[in-house]
């Protein structure tokens, strides 16, 4: 067996995870990620029949049996991951219809994964239809975009076009835009749904006073697109309390749409 502390799915959660804390986006336990893989890419490291704990998910999603997951731990912290990534990480397989994680390695303390796993393994079923490339979701709680809803309408199209509006390449970046989600209690099944129903049409899920979900095909780009929007939100919150004297129109995003070869939301422009 190679050692799992140099497989890539490690090293790069290690640097995700520290990257994140690094930039504010992860205070104490806050955040969580669940990265997909596939037992080709696991099986030099572990042995997969050597089920260590079969850990209740509480919830069912069949679409997801027999996949495999690396996924942060419950109360860990993203700061800590880099020092004890076999604490502070888990990596499990799905089965039992998803009423059951088996634990392959990892959560050396007796640990589990992310309180919000139901969020994160029905935002996988949902985003896996929309594209099979799918393998990350990633929550954490951005100082600009939660304060942004704060003081912003939460109007989908509208909290989409202020962002879209901050930075000439946002709507090249995240063309669905950005769905969003009243106040709701987090770590339930029913944010859950509501996130996944939401992962259907958009990659990126604002949790209203929370923080934000996004998914994408791996670790890099899906903290990108959180990275872009944050952004957004970090020019809008500077310039929110002053007149606007300009602004990107709609016939400019029109134009990055044709430069760039993506479209925005249906209805969103103009
Ligand atoms: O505790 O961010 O939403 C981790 C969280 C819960
Ligand atoms: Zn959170």
């Amino acid at each position: 067996m190679k050692d799992i502390l140099e497989a890539p799915f490690v090293v790069e959660m290690i640097r995700t995870t520290t990257n994140m804390y690094n930039h504010g986006w992860d205070e104490r336990n806050g955040g969580n990620i669940s990265l997909l893989l596939e037992e080709a890419d696991v099986k030099d490291y572990l042995d997969t029949d050597a089920v260590i704990r079969a850990i209740p998910t509480g919830f069912s999603a069949p679409e997801l049996d027999g996949k495999y997951f690396l996924v942060t731990g419950t109360g860990k912290y993203f700061k800590n991951v880099q020092y004890a990534p076999d604490v502070n990480l888990g990596l499990v397989r799905i089965a039992n219809g998803g009423e059951t994680a088996e634990l392959l390695w990892g959560f050396t303390d007796g640990g589990k994964f992310t309180s919000e796993f139901p969020a994160h393994m029905m935002s996988h079923v949902a985003r896996l239809k929309v594209d099979p490339d799918n393998r990350v979701v990633m929550h954490c709680h951005p100082a600009n975009l939660l304060a942004m809803t704060y003081v912003h309408t939460l109007d989908e199209r509208e909290f989409t076009r202020t962002l879209w509006q901050m930075c000439t390449e946002c709507i090249v970046v995240f063309p669905d835009g950005v769905n969003v989600l009243p106040w709701m209690l987090c770590g339930t099944n029913e944010i859950g749904e509501a996130t996944a129903e939401k992962m259907s049409t958009a990659r990126l899920v604002v949790w209203s006073l929370h923080g934000i979900y996004g998914a994408g095909k791996d670790l890099d780009e899906t903290f990108g697109l959180i990275e872009t929007a944050e952004k957004a939100a970090e020019i809008y919150m500077k310039i929110a309390h002053l007149p606007r004297v300009n602004t990107i129109t709609d016939e400019q995003m029109h134009q990055l749409e044709a430069r760039f070869g993506v479209k925005g939301r249906e209805g969103y422009l103009a």
